[in-house]
C-alpha cells in the first residue's frame, strides 16, 4: 500500500496542489511506497518564513528544557526502529540490518545532544582593564534549511537536525523525492516528541524549486545557515548560491576514498574492510571504498582474495542478511551503467559478469526480480589518468591500483582531490601517523574500513569533499550557532580599550 505525502509547514500539511511523484521500492519497481506532492519554490521560501517567526519562540525556550524534546525524540525513534528500518528497506533498498544501524545513528546523535541542553558553553574571558568582565554565548543562527541525500535518509538529515534544533533554530528540512516516505515517518517522530509547530518544517520538492527558493528565502532574510548533503557537483552550486548571499553553508559532498594495503597488512582483515566500504550500501555512502591502493608485494594475493569474497558475498532481497541489495533510484542506476562505460581496454575487470542482474545476466540463480540490481565490479589496472580513478561512482564498483612507497601511496590517495574518508591496512604505526599527517582527508581510518563513522567524531571532508566543515559531535555547534561576545563595564567610567592601557 502507498501512502500519501505532503509538505508539513507550521504544523500543517500543505495542500494537496503540487507535482505529483511517486516514490517507488526499488528492489521491485512496480510497487510504489509513496505519492508525493512536490511544492515550488513560493512554498519553499513560505516555509523559511514561517520557520522564521516559529524560531523567536523555541530560542527562547532554555537550552536543558530543548535538550529533555532531544531525549523525547530519541525515545520516539528507539521505540519505533523497527518499523522505520523496515521502511527504509522498503523505499530505497537498504539491507534491514544497515538500515537498523542507520536508525541506531540518529539515537546515537540524540544521546549526544541531549546533554549538550545542559552545556551549550560559553567563556568568562579576561578583559585588559581592571572592573571589566567579558563573555561569550552561543547564539542559534535562526533558520537552517537542510537539503539531504537519500542514501542516508534519515540517520544523515538527522545529525543537522538534532543540534540546529536544540541549539534552539527552526529547520526547513527539504529530503530526497525517492526517500520521500522515511523522511516523513521520521518528521512525525520529531514532531511526536513536542516541538512546537513550525519549529521543523518538511518541504518535498525537485532540485531546481529547491534552489529557487532557496535563493528567494536568503534573498528575504529567513535563512541563515544551509546544511546540503549530496554530490560535489550540487554543493558546488549550493555553496556559489550561499557565498553571494554572504553565508558560508555545511556542505557534506561526494569522495572518492582510498584504502591503502602496505605488505605489512592483515590481508584477510583488508579484504573484509574493502568488501563492506566497497560494496556495502552498494557502494553508495559518501565514505564507500573507491579505489584500493595495494603494495606491489602483496597486490596479486589481495586480489585474489578480494575476488574470491566478492564472489561469495549474497547479492539480494533487503528484507535478507545480504551485502547489498537493489541500488537507490532509476536515475542512480542510470548514471552507473554511465560508470561502467568508464572501464577501459587497459583495465582487468576481476569480476564477471558486470551490469544490471536479469534473468539474462543473473548472479548465481538471482535473477533480479524487477529491481535495480548490479553485479559487484572489481576493476584492476586504474591508472591516475582513468575517470575511475579520479571521479566518484556512487555505486558497486571499486578500482585496484598499485604502488611501492607510502610517499606514492599518498600521493596516489590524495590525487582525485577529494577528502573525506580514508583508510590504511598496517601493522606498522608509524606507516599509520605518517599516512595520517599526509592524507589531505578529513577521516582516516587505521586497519578498519572508509565507512562506518561514530555520531560523536567530527564528520565532514576537504576539497572536493566539502567546505571544511565538519557534523557531528560538539563541532557541529560552530554550524549551529554564532558566537556573541559581551562586555560588562563596572567601574562606573568610561574605559577605552586599547587607550587606557597605553601608557605600558
Ligand atoms: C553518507 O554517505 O552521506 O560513515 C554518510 C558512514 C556513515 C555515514 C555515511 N555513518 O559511512
Amino acid at each position: 500500500m502507498s501512502r500519501q505525502i505532503v509538505s508539513v509547514i507550521g504544523g500543517k500539511d500543505a495542500e494537496a496542489a503540487g507535482t505529483p511523484y511517486t516514490s517507488v521500492n526499488p528492489a521491485r519497481l512496480d510497487e510504489a511506497v509513496a505519492e508525493v506532492r512536490l511544492a515550488d519554490a513560493a512554498t519553499f521560501a513560505a516555509a523559511c518564513r514561517s520557520a522564521a517567526e516559529a524560531q523567536r519562540e523555541w530560542a527562547r525556550v532554555p537550552a536543558p528544557v530543548r535538550g529533555r524534546v532531544i531525549a523525547s525524540i530519541g525515545r520516539l525513534v528507539e521505540e519505533n526502529a523497527a518499523t522505520l528500518a523496515a521502511l527504509v528497506t522498503r523505499e530505497i533498498g537498504k539491507p534491514y540490518a544497515e538500515a537498523l544501524g542507520e536508525v541506531r545513528e540518529i539515537i546515537d546523535t540524540c544521546d549526544f545532544f541531549l546533554g549538550e541542553g545542559r552545556r551549550l558553553y560559553g567563556q568568562t574571558v579576561p578583559s585588559e582593564m581592571p572592573d571589566k568582565q567579558l563573555f561569550t554565548f552561543r547564539v542559534p543562527v535562526g533558520v537552517a534549511a537542510v537539503i539531504t541525500a537519500g542514501n542516508f535518509p534519515v540517520a544523515v538529515p538527522s545529525w543537522y537536525l538534532v543540534p540546529a534544533l536544540l541549539c534552539g533554530n527552526a529547520v526547513v528540512w527539504k529530503p530526497a523525492e525517492y526517500a520521500a516516505a522515511s523522511a516523513h515517518a521520521l518528521y512525525r517522530l520529531f514532531a511526536a516528541a513536542g516541538l512546537p509547530d513550525g519549529v521543523l518544517n518538511i518541504v518535498f520538492a525537485d532540485g531546481e524549486q529547491t534552489y529557487a527558493g532557496l535563493d528567494r528565502a536568503l534573498a528575504e532574510g529567513t535563512v541563515h545557515k544551509v546544511g546540503f548533503t549530496g554530490s560535489s557537483e550540487v554543493g558546488r552550486r549550493i555553496g556559489e548560491l550561499c557565498g553571494r548571499h554572504l553565508q558560508s553553508p555545511c556542505l557534506e559532498l561526494g569522495g572518492k576514498n582510498p584504502m591503502v594495503i602496505m605488505p605489512d597488512a592483515d590481508l584477510d582483515l583488508a579484504v573484509e574492510g574493502a568488501l563492506f566500504s566497497g560494496f556495502g550500501t552498494a557502494g553508495q555512502r559518501c565514505t564507500s571504498l573507491g579505489t584500493a591502493i595495494v603494495h606491489t608485494d602483496v597486490h596479486d594475493e589481495f586480489v585474489r582474495r578480494f575476488a574470491a569474497a566478492v564472489a561469495e558475498a549474497k547479492i539480494g532481497d533487503p528484507r535478507d542478511k545480504v551485502l547489498y541489495g537493489p541500488l537507490l533510484d532509476r536515475r542512480f542506476a542510470e548514471r552507473f551503467e554511465e560508470y561502467l562505460t568508464w572501464i577501459q581496454p587497459h583495465h582487468t575487470v576481476v569480476t564477471s559478469p558486470i551490469g544490471r542482474i536479469t534473468a539474462d545476466n543473473p548472479r548465481g540463480g538471482f535473477t533480479g526480480e524487477n529491481g535495480l540490481y548490479y553485479h559487484p565490479v572489481i576493476v584492476d589496472g586504474v591508472r591516475p589518468v582513468d575517470r575511475l580513478f579520479t571521479e566518484e561512482t556512487f555505486g558497486p564498483i571499486v578500482g585496484v591500483t598499485t604502488f611501492r612507497t607510502l610517499e606514492e601511496a599518498i600521493e596516489l590517495a590524495n590525487l582525485p582531490g577529494y577528502g573525506l574518508s580514508s583508510s590504511i591496512y598496517t601493522t606498522d604505526p608509524r606507516a599509520a601517523f605518517r599516512f595520517r599527517e599526509g592524507v589531505g582527508a578529513g577521516m582516516v581510518s587505521v586497519n578498519n574500513s572508509t565507512s562506518g563513522a561514530e555520531a560523536h567524531l567530527p564528520f565532514g571532508g576537504n576539497g572536493r569533499s566539502g567546505n571544511g566543515s565538519r557534523q557531528s559531535g560538539m563541532w557541529v555547534l560552530d554550524q549551529f550557532t554564532r558566537w556573541q561576545a559581551m562586555n560588562w563595564d563596572y567601574s562606573g567610567r568610561l574605559q577605552k580599550a586599547q587607550m587606557d592601557v597605553a601608557e605600558i
